[in-house]
């Protein structure tokens, strides 16, 4: 049926299929669908316009051949030769009879008979045929068909090679399907042919899941009755081919074959849309699955953050005591160094071995003991982290692990897509990212921001910034000095009346004033190095949680074109609709 031959209706309804078809081409190509798969499908695209095609399919023997030369009353072709002589024949209009050999598989015979007109059948030599090269181009010539006639024989009622073929015509193509009972003459009697008959129907109907249109006939009686100009009504009769002859003759002319040949594209992209959807849907189930191994590592992160806080308390708790020993040995110096016995004009003076002393006696050894609790916390710190990050990979691989052995759904053949293997290799990344993560590095900083905390702590916190940390804890006595300091102002008179009386409360001053300032310190050292360690704390799941990013971006993006995928197949099912309804309005719908 070339353009000129449509109406320009019908030309306008092909276009449309043409573009819908094309849409859902390129829409399959997007996902991943298989050249295999697509190809065929973007040809028959091209091919829409072409004559009506009539495929007979059957396996070897059934009588297809016989059927086609019951219907043209004529020898057209050979009537039982062996499966690997047989080629596949396109019959076609001639106003002389000609029989060209195409290539090695395929012939071409012209015979002058008005079925012809407008329409091209092609004879194939069996669905269980031995050679391999007839079976591929049968089913090349599936999508080019408008309609399929299937002959299987009561001897033989649907083989399983006859199955596997129907299911191709249905499930891939959507093709509509007229189905010949051939030989019903080997029938003993008429309830075996009916049995024969309602087997078929039963399991047909189960295969295409619609009721298929069967004519039962002895395709060799009809044959003879009518071959070489003879009419043996009898012979006829019992053929029951007459049946058969007048749908095909219906069919293959006039409005219903330009029904068929529009129905025939849209029924085609129902089924692709169908299989998209089903593996679309078998995507997004494993997508679900993927999701929830994701927020189940990101639960695994979340809750570590309190055992990583956890982590490094002990240490900052040692620093803490370590100070509170500092301040009880500051209250026990000052109570021996401020001693009535002792003059404060002698104070004053001994400045500086006051300094000395302090610093030996009190502060001590506490500048390397924090030190030291410093690199614990950190070190403790660094330890969790290992662990979360191994935890996470474990748990990672694990569940993909699962996904992958549990959950696989057998994904549609016709898409390339192989999830596993982008799971495989996040994992791997993943995997990689813990391995080549630098763990001294990470340590170094961590070391450097937290004694940076403390010291700058204590200098800025005590006074004044840059002087270190002994420097910083000096400054506990700056207070001490300075209440002492105070007498200084005091002249010899004055200091004569207060005597001696007045420095046991200046002694309980300077060490209420020592105590504050360094429970001072206590808090302040506490707080900084926790800012410090939460922060890296914080890094750090921050880090961790980027081992997994390449996952997470599969997700993402995999989501998005679901989402995006099924829109589009939501609306092209939709245009499908609406064009068969249009279709319908105008050429009726096709009666097989
Ligand atoms: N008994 C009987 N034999 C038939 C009938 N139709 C075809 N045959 C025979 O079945 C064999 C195969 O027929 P053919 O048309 O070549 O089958 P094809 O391989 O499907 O093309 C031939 O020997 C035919 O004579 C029929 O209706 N009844
Ligand atoms: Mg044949």
């Amino acid at each position: 049926m070339p353009m000129q031959l449509l109406g320009e209706q019908a030309r306008t309804l092909l276009e449309e299929e043409r573009d819908l078809l094309q849409r859902l081409l390129d829409l399959l190509r997007r996902l991943g669908g298989d050249e295999e798969v697509v190809g065929p499908l973007s040809e028959m695209v091209e091919q829409l316009d072409e004559l009506f095609l009539l495929v007979i399919v059957g396996e070897f023997n059934a009588g297809k051949s016989t059927v086609v030369n019951a219907l043209f009353r004529d020898t057209v072709m050979e009537q039982g030769p062996v499966p690997t002589t047989a080629k596949i024949t396109l019959i076609r209009h001639g106003t002389s009879p000609l029989n060209q050999q195409i290539s090695e598989f395929l012939e071409e015979k012209r015979i002058d008979n008005p079925l012809l007109q407008n329409l091209t059948i092609v004879d194939t030599p069996g669905t269980n045929s031995i050679v391999q090269q007839h079976q591929r181009i049968t089913e090349d010539f599936i999508p080019r068909s408008d309609l399929v006639l299937f002959v299987t024989s009561f001897d033989r009622p649907l083989t399983e090679s006859e199955r596997q073929f129907l299911s191709y015509i249905r499930e891939d193509w959507g093709r509509r399907l007229v189905v010949v009972l051939n030989k019903a003459d080997l029938a003993d009697s008429e309830s075996d042919l009916e049995t024969v008959e309602t087997y078929l129907k039963t399991n047909l109907s189960e295969l295409l899941g619609t009721e298929p249109t069967i004519f039962p006939v002895s395709a060799k009686k009809a044959f003879d009755a009518r071959r070489d100009g003879r009419e043996q009504e009898e012979l006829w009769h019992e053929s029951r081919f007459q049946a058969l002859e007048s749908f095909l003759t219906e069919t293959l002319s006039g409005p219903e074959r330009l029904a068929l040949k529009l129905a025939a594209p849209l029924e085609t992209a129902r089924t692709r849309i169908r299989r998209l959807e089903d593996h679309l849907e078998e995507r997004r189930e494993l997508l679900t699955k993927d999701e929830r191994t994701l927020q189940e590592l990101r639960d695994q992160v979340d809750a570590s953050q309190d055992r990583l806080i956890q982590s490094y308390q002990r240490p900052i708790q040692r620093i803490d005591e370590r100070l509170v020993r500092m301040k009880a040995r500051g209250i026990r110096f000052l109570e021996d160094t401020i001693r009535a016995s002792v003059s404060k004009i002698q104070l004053m003076r001994d400045r500086e071995r006051l300094k000395a002393t302090f610093r030996d006696r009190v502060i001590a050894d506490l500048e390397r003991d924090i030190q030291d609790a410093v690199d614990d916390a950190v070190d403790a710190l660094m330890a969790q982290t290992t662990n979360l990050r191994a935890g996470l990979v474990q748990t990672f691989s694990q569940r993909v692990h699962e996904v992958q052995e549990s959950g696989r759904p057998e994904l549609d053949r016709s898409f390339d897509y192989d999830r596993s293997d982008v799971v495989r290799a996040t994992l791997r990344e993943a995997e990689a990212s813990l391995e080549e993560h630098d763990l001294q590095a990470e340590t170094g900083r961590m070391m450097e921001n937290a004694h940076d905390a403390v010291q700058t702590f204590l200098g800025t916190g005590a006074g004044a910034a840059g002087i270190g940390l002994i420097g910083g804890l000096l400054l506990v006595l700056a207070p001490v000095l300075d209440v002492l300091g105070g007498f200084g102002l005091a002249t010899g008179a004055v200091l004569a009346i207060l005597g001696a009386s007045v420095l046991p409360r200046q002694r309980k001053k300077a060490i209420r004033e020592f105590s504050e300032h360094v429970d001072g310190l206590r808090e302040g050292v506490r707080a900084s190095l926790e800012s410090a360690l939460e922060s890296d704390v914080d890094d750090t799941l921050e880090r961790v949680w980027a081992t997994v990013e390449p996952y997470e971006t599969f997700i993402s993006n995999e989501r998005a074109t679901v989402n995006a995928a099924s829109e589009e197949v939501n609306d092209l099912r939709e245009a499908v609709t609406r064009l068969e309804q249009r279709i319908e309005e105008t050429v009726g719908s096709p009666g097989v």
